[in-house]
């Protein structure tokens, strides 16, 4: 694997913001037998300085994230599925009786799965065969391969013109969105509307989100660097709207240059980012140190845990905990265990850190007293579900901004 330093968009430079160092695949959670095999690279990030667009400067390939035993199912959290079916409400508007739906990246099918029940055609793309067979058992149709030109021209002879075209939690997987662009004008009909949903750039610096950067975010997306990715295509954002998912998103609405009035909402990103120093290195050279900060105070806050013979879980083995593990170098005798309802991912080992990963009910079995709270973005969510833990006393441990207790 080369370290790149052209941008993947405009071939403009990268320059280096963060190096969190030698990581494994986040979602590579690993039996003990296999941890001598462990597959590691350099998770390092940098801005372009032509089209700022945030970009990993390494990826491991695609089809070694992307599988057939890919650990990780939308379905699982609640306030996904309803934020899934609000998206289907707010797009429909989009649609005629005759208009049909394709999502790239459908996992299990639980975006798509509202438009069908609506009665619109629909078809899901996903590379993951495991996730996309969740999707067929909903009675979606769909298709196990990366979506590219060439899969789009073969997804159009067979399937012909989509109204919409959906991506949520996607695009910024996509090392070569270019190509996914030229496959998206062969699908979409001339109005065609395509609603993209991934973390925004904005909302990682507010918050020392850093754990957003790993192996699969290739690109993390500002609306200055998704203006000018789309614009080389033809493409432009017409709307947008941020979205409190994963811990800040932002959704664009994206059409054919001139197809559809642009809102004064996009305007005002744009100057807002620009005033912002989206621009300018600054503002990157200070997440960097943000996140330096943010992975020695966590640290420090669960030393002091062991130090008082304290034990210490995790809740919830997210690909953002792979990142956080391993740069700030938290094992087994920080962490004891990681509690999970993916049964994909229990009897695991988080990866690289190798802590155990215990099925959700060991969580109410084990009554820990204090928990590092890992699927941070769901805290809504688990706070809700989980009142009783700390009615007993327990005590979460957050990071996002920085470590702290309550
Ligand atoms: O971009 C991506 C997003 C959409 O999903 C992918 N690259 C991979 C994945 O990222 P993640 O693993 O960081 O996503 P989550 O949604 O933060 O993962 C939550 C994890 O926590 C899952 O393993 C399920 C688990 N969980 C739990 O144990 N109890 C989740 C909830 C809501 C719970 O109550
Ligand atoms: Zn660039």
């Amino acid at each position: 694997m080369t370290r790149r330093v052209s941008c993947r968009v405009c071939g403009g430079k990268v320059i280096e913001i963060v190096d969190f160092g030698r990581m494994p695949l986040a979602n590579a959670f690993i039996r003990e037998q296999d941890f001598a095999k462990e597959k590691f690279f350099r998770l390092a990030a940098g801005v372009c300085e032509k089209c700022s667009i945030f970009q990993l400067l390494e990826q491991p390939q695609p089809s070694a994230m992307f599988h057939s035993d890919y650990p990780f199912f939308t379905a699982g959290s609640e306030r996904m599925r309803e934020h899934f079916q609000r998206l289907a409400d707010e797009t429909k508007g989009f649609l005629t009786s005759r208009s049909a739906v394709l999502e790239i990246g459908c996992n299990d099918g639980t975006l798509l799965e509202n438009f069908h029940r609506a009665g619109f055609r629909c078809f899901g793309v996903d590379p993951s065969s495991n996730t996309l067979e969740r999707a067929l058992a909903r009675g979606l149709f769909g298709r196990a391969c990366f979506f590219n030109s060439k899969t789009a021209d073969e997804i159009y002879a067979d399937q012909g013109l989509f109204d919409l075209v959906l991506s949520a939690n996607c695009f910024c997987h996509i090392p070569d969105l270019g190509d996914v662009l030229d496959g998206v004008a062969r699908v979409l009909s001339p109005q065609g509307v395509l609603v993209t949903e991934d973390p925004y750039l904005g909302e990682v610096f507010r918050q020392t989100s850093y754990d957003q950067i790993y192996d699969e975010h290739v690109f993390l997306f500002s609306v200055t660097s998704m203006a000018n990715l789309l614009a080389v295509k033809d493409f432009e954002i017409f709307d947008l709207e941020p979205q409190w998912t994963h811990g800040g998103s932002m959704r664009f609405y994206i059409a054919r240059k001139g197809a559809r009035p642009v809102s004064s909402k996009v305007r005002e990103f744009l100057k807002r980012e620009e005033q912002a120093g989206f621009k300018r290195e600054e503002i990157y050279r200070a997440f960097a140190a943000a996140c330096e900060r943010s992975r020695a105070g966590l640290r420090e806050c669960l030393e002091d845990f062991k130090r008082k013979d304290k034990p210490v879980y995790g809740y919830g083995a997210t690909s953002k905990s792979t990142t956080v593990l391993n740069y700030a170098g938290i094992g087994p005798d920080l962490i004891k265990a990681v509690f999970d309802t993916t049964p994909e991912k229990q009897g695991k080992f988080t990866p690289g850190t190798h802590i155990p990963i215990l099925p959700y009910a060991k969580f109410i079995d084990l009554c820990p007293e204090a928990v590092v709270l890992f699927a941070w973005n769901h805290a809504q969510e688990i706070l809700k579900k989980e009142e009783a833990f700390r009615a007993r006393g327990g005590k979460w441990i957050f990071y996002i901004p920085e470590a702290h207790v309550e």
